[in-house]
């Protein structure tokens, strides 16, 4: 296949349907920019400065912070002075971030997620970094976190680096999705999957299943049917998988189908599960979704739910369409 880069990708979309603007595709590789950049940190391990003890300092003559930390510096960084962003959160800090006023505001807001899974780094399994889009309110003047409480439908467009074996991004501008390979040597993303999509069954799922006893019914039931295989209603057998990386989950979900469930939970009725709306479970359904999948929290899309808060949690049922409808439909009956 003719090598194609994300730019060259990019740049057609932008010429054929006019889909993205040319802000929201200096956006994209500039957030592109900054994966490979945290790819590079990630892939040093315990050899880098990144994992150093808390003894040394880095170069603000800080104490040397944890990697999700300075993930989330480096995409700060990356895309202050650019122009195309009013405003960024992250799930590492609390507050949105503002543009300093020595830069132009942009009109796209960015959330993101720098490096989900971080826990996996230090027994070297793949983790990820995602990330989601949002137009800026009109007339917003400054920035604040009311302006990022949108519905995922709104995203204009989301993705998610994942590093493992290969580092590959994955990314959704509202016409399909598409997976980019990075090339070390040449240090660019090349398109190596086109227009990917999530078969409708499965027999693969993926949950922790340490929490079962802490399920609600509609959960219980469709896991248990699962486990029955052959002998069951289901009538056939099941695999598990769980990484335990959302990210690498979703990936493998992508490439082979599969269901990935994170449900609420009886021990906090509060707290609807462990997973976050606006950076976690809004990108990942639109992905899902232009994959052909579908993402529900139980009840509905979870595109469609209203936030109310920048870091709220969901439960997430996200994967092959007819496996997220089946655990749906348990949770009407
Ligand atoms: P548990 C990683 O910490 C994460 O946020 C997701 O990437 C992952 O799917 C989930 O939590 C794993 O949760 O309870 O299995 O450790």
């Amino acid at each position: 296949m003719k090598r194609v880069s994300l730019t060259q990708h990019l740049v057609e979309q932008q010429r054929h349907n006019n889909a993205i603007t040319a802000e929201l595709r200096l956006l994209i590789e500039v957030v592109a920019r900054a994966c490979k950049t945290i790819s590079h940190s990630v892939g040093k391990g315990a050899l880098g400065d990144i994992l150093g003890s808390a003894e040394t300092e880095n170069i603000q003559g800080e104490v040397q912070k944890k990697l999700d930390v300075i993930s989330n510096e480096i995409l700060l960084e990356a895309n202050e002075w650019g122009g195309h962003l009013a405003a960024m959160a992250s799930e590492e800090m609390e507050t949105i971030h503002p543009i300093p006023n020595r830069y132009p505001m942009g009109e796209y807001l960015l959330m993101f997620d720098p490096l989900d899974g971080s826990s996996n780094i230090d027994v070297n399994v793949s983790i990820g970094t995602i990330f989601s889009v949002l137009k800026a309110p009109e007339g917003m003047g400054a920035p604040n976190e009311q302006a990022f409480l949108q519905p995922g439908t709104q995203q204009v467009a989301a993705g998610y680096a994942v590093y493992g074996p290969q580092t590959m991004l994955v990314l959704t501008t509202g016409k399909g999705v598409n997976c980019f390979t990075l090339d070390r040597e040449m240090g660019s993303w090349v398109l190596t999957q086109r227009d990917m999509r999530i078969p409708e069954d499965t027999k693969e799922f993926a949950i922790n299943m340490s929490n079962k006893r802490h399920w609600h019914a509609p959960v219980q039931r469709y896991v248990d049917e699962m486990l029955a295989g052959k002998t069951g209603p289901r009538e056939k057998d099941f695999n598990m998988r769980w990484i335990a990386s959302m990210v690498a989950d979703v990936h493998r979900i992508l490439n082979r189908g599969g269901i990935f469930m994170y449900p609420a939970d009886m021990r906090d009725p509060s707290s609807p599960g462990k997973l976050r709306l606006m950076y976690e479970a809004n990108p990942m359904a639109m992905i899902v979704e232009q994959a052909g999948g579908a993402a529900t929290d139980g009840n509905g899309r979870i595109l469609e739910i209203v936030p109310h808060k920048l870091h709220q949690r969901v439960p997430v049922f996200l994967g092959s369409k007819n496996e997220v409808e089946r655990v749906t439909a348990y949770h009407q009956a």
